[in-house]
């Protein structure tokens, strides 16, 4: 087995997450768990739309530094990955440093941002840390109970 791409992961494919099934389902390929860590830049980490999804908005410097998890994963997990997130039309995935936490390691690994998105977004309260069942009340809602004639992209996007 080879491993050759890292992975920062940020949102519903952490530990405990609703979509960490993912990355240990075996059919989806391989992964292992690197560690924790964290987004050197600033970012804004939201929850948004009607379905309460999280997303990384590309706005350095505005945010928190943002907590996530290392995994290293095989080209097989990174192309399921990317039809989870629907890389390049919905999120984008691209290379961003990564502190390791137990480290004082900077590391690269593809992170997954939302494409551009509408400037409303930015006024949404900003987390350093996603979990689907925190205080803010906003379950993540799994895709197969979603509308699918409800346009949650469109208000989402600039375009
Ligand atoms: N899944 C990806 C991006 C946002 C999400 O829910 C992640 O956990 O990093």
């Amino acid at each position: 087995m080879s491993l050759k791409s890292l992975v920062f992961v940020y949102g519903t494919l952490k530990h405990g997450q609703p979509n960490h099934n993912w990355l240990t389902e075996t059919e989806n390929g391989c992964s292992k768990y690197v560690g924790d860590g964290s987004t050197v830049k600033k970012y804004p980490l939201i929850i948004a739309s009607k379905y309460n999804i999280p997303f990384l908005l590309s706005e350095p410097g505005v945010g928190n530094n943002v907590l996530g998890e290392i995994y290293e994963i095989d080209e097989k997990m990174l192309g399921k990955l990317d039809i989870l997130e629907e890389h390049p039309n919905y999120y984008i995935r691209r290379i961003e440093p990564i502190q390791m936490n137990a480290e004082n390691n900077i590391i690269e690994c593809w992170t997954y941002f939302l494409k551009e998105h509408k400037v409303e977004l930015l006024t949404r309260q900003m987390f350093t840390s996603y979990d689907s069942k925190g205080d803010h009340g906003l379950v993540y809602c799994e895709r197969y109970n979603r509308d699918p004639d409800y346009d949650y992209k469109g208000y989402l996007f600039l375009k």
